[in-house]
């Protein structure tokens, strides 16, 4: 029997990080929180990349330029804050950012991970930055790290 399970298995690479601006208030915690989780995985300043793009819309492209850079980076992890009270085509945005991610995803072979939080106020968004709903940033880097490894054994 095969069994590949990368849970709390390190490995070392690059991080690419794209950013949304639109709430920058969420935006910026949960990169806060992405950064020191990194750090304290052991990834240096010099192993991080940050892109900040205006809104979650942007993200997809970004990310797929950073894929471009072939072999650059282990992962890259997209943070933004989709909040329905804000907008009124919030269906929209949660479409293009997700299916967006993915399809760089699949199509550029690299764990694009996807820490986009869709919430319906700020309020929702902030308890997920570091409240009583986790830190989605810090996932994201657990989630990135993990997939790395277990992407390395899957060749
Ligand atoms: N972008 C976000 O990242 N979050 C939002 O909540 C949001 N709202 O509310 O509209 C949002 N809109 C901007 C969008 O991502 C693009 O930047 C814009 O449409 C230009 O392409």
């Amino acid at each position: 029997m095969e069994i590949i399970n990368s849970q709390s298995i390190n490995v070392h690479c690059r991080l690419a990080f794209v950013v949304s601006r639109f709430n920058e208030e969420v935006t910026s915690k949960l990169l806060e929180g992405a950064i020191e989780r990194a750090k304290e995985k052991g990834f240096a300043n010099s192993d991080i990349t940050v892109v900040w793009v205006p809104g979650a819309v942007e993200i997809p492209i970004a990310a797929q330029r950073l894929a471009l850079r072939r072999n650059s980076y282990g992962a890259i992890i997209c943070l933004g804050a989709v909040i329905r009270g804000e907008t009124t085509h919030y269906d929209y945005v949660c479409n293009m950012v997700s299916s967006g991610c993915s399809q760089v995803a699949i199509h550029q072979n690299i764990p694009v991970v996807f820490g986009v939080l869709t919430t319906e106020n700020e309020e929702q968004a902030l308890e997920r930055c570091g409240g009583k709903h986790g830190h989605k940033g810090k996932e994201a880097v657990d989630t990135a790290i993990e997939m790395v490894a277990t992407l390395r054994r899957l060749v």
